[in-house]
């Protein structure tokens, strides 16, 4: 039975993939392991009748598998995990959670309107920390080979990048040589590259909250 994933369309353009992390990160999932599936660009705004029937907390991403349908990234990934281990995703528990305060971080310091409110240095040192870890155990965060880790981390830091260059100007430092490497190197993995969603509704879907 073929795996169907809904995931977000893009704010305005319902036929082009939006910019949810949390969609990005299923859809790679399923590269990575060359699952193939169908999918369905949801407009949040304006939720299909039949999505709310299969997924009636309405959100994405959601995938059926074996008939089933589920939802919640973290689920669906450990979900994709069992059902095709190859190649196996897991990671060891030691790094299970690297880099997992580097997004509320990121949203903390978007959203600040004030420079000397700390947020920019709380995210900076989220950033230090996973910079010395790939340095120790690098190029990815579990060392040779990718993990759910690094495929959670990349479109988060793809989101990061985006708005805070946009809204704040702003960029990882130049000293963080590991980090950036990093990026570079998950941003050109084709599983992202397949993903992403463009920059342009990266920065719309955050100038609300933005605004706010
Ligand atoms: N914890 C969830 C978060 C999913 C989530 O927040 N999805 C957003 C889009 S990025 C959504 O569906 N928003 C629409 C809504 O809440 O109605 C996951 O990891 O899948």
């Amino acid at each position: 039975m073929a795996v169907e994933v809904c995931v977000k369309a893009a704010d305005g353009a319902p036929d082009v993939l939006g910019d949810c992390p949390f969609s990005q990160r299923v859809l790679m999932t399923l590269e990575e392991k060359k699952v193939p599936y169908k999918m369905h660009l949801i407009n949040i705004n304006n939720k299909p009748q039949w999505f709310l029937e299969v997924n009636p907390e309405g959100k994405v991403p959601a995938i059926k598998i074996d008939d089933k349908w589920i939802a919640d990234s973290e689920v669906i990934v450990d979900l994709i995990e069992k059902k095709y281990p190859n190649p196996p995703l897991s990671p060891p528990p030691e790094v299970a959670s690297v880099g997992s305060k580097i997004f509320p971080a990121f949203v903390k310091f978007l959203k600040s309107k004030d420079p000397n409110d700390g947020t920019e240095q709380a995210l900076l040192d989220e950033l230090k920390a996973l910079d010395e870890h790939l340095k120790a155990h690098g190029p990815y965060v579990n060392g040779e080979n990718i993990t759910a880790v690094d495929l959670s981390l990349a479109p988060k830091l793809y989101h990061m990048e985006a708005a805070l260059g946009h809204f704040k100007g702003w960029a990882v430092p130049e000293n963080l040589t590991h980090l950036r490497n990093y990026m570079k190197l998950l941003f050109s993995r084709e599983s992202v590259q397949k993903t992403k969603p463009a920059k342009e509704y990266v920065i719309a879907g955050w100038k609300p909250k933005v605004e706010a």
